[in-house]
């Protein structure tokens, strides 16, 4: 049994999609991020860093102690090699899956996150900050549709990588990105969105948090005002 700290953003889907994909038993636990559950304590000793997703495993491969990861690039390696499933066996093929793995977790991430916030969260528009980070962000989708470019999939076969880089499209419209403009990273998209898995990931979130939610002041105070001290008043309570 897994136990997945979960709440229906681009990151939290990563995992719900390899766990709806591979068939586990897991549970999920709701962190509402507008709400501030992610400062709690008990969450803090899973996720020094204050973010979901996180994971505990209760059954690790080696038998021992239940076994935590947060960063969700770390949790789909951990769920890859518990499962032997989604990470070619292969060197040439496992490294194309870890390079473009790190390349959704370094890159298309957290610039489209900013991209989100500059371009849609805020009040304020910052015609430099947004069209940095909309640039940014189309630049992004046009190497991921050359690397699409006569594949089914980002590393070839269907991987990890994929279900990093797929939640992150879910949104281009507020990225201000056509999916139009890069044909094979449309046809990819919709290839993604109508896999079984993907389809049960994004119902079962819904649950949580509705597709229409806005963001209100309360909730942009507890997402937008955090500082070291955010994270050392939480650390307190732990
Ligand atoms: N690098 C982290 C990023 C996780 C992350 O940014 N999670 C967001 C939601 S998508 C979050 O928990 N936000 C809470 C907050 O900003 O306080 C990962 O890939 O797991």
């Amino acid at each position: 049994m897994i136990e997945v700290y979960f709440w229906p953003t681009p990151n939290g889907h990563k995992i719900t999609i390899f766990l709806e994909e591979a068939g586990l038993d897991y549970r999920v636990v709701p962190v509402n991020i507008a709400k501030g559950d992610q400062f709690k304590p008990d969450f803090l000793k899973i996720a020094p860093n204050n973010r979901m997703p996180a994971i505990i495993d209760y059954a690790p491969a080696d038998g021992g102690e239940p076994v935590s990861v947060f960063e969700s690039g770390a949790i789909l390696v951990y769920l890859a090699e518990k499962t032997g499933r989604f990470m070619p066996a292969d060197l040439r093929g496992r490294m194309k899956t870890l390079e473009w793995l790190f390349w959704q977790v370094g890159g298309l991430g957290p610039i489209a996150g900013q991209t989100h916030h500059f371009n849609a969260y805020i009040e304020e528009k910052i015609p430099y900050a947004i069209s940095r980070f909309v640039n940014e962000t189309n630049r992004l989708y046009g190497v991921l549709d050359r690397q699409l470019a006569g594949k089914d999939f980002i590393a070839g076969e269907y991987t990890i990588a994929d279900m990093a880089c797929y939640p992150w499209t879910v949104s281009h419209q507020r990225q201000s990105q056509k999916l139009e403009d890069f044909p094979n990273v449309q046809r990819w998209h919709n290839a993604m969105k109508a896999r079984p898995a993907v389809m049960a990931s994004y119902s079962k979130g819904e649950v949580y948090r509705s597709p229409d939610y806005k963001m209100s002041e309360e909730d942009k105070k507890i997402l937008f005002g955090q500082t070291a001290e955010s994270v050392r008043a939480a650390a307190k309570g732990a």
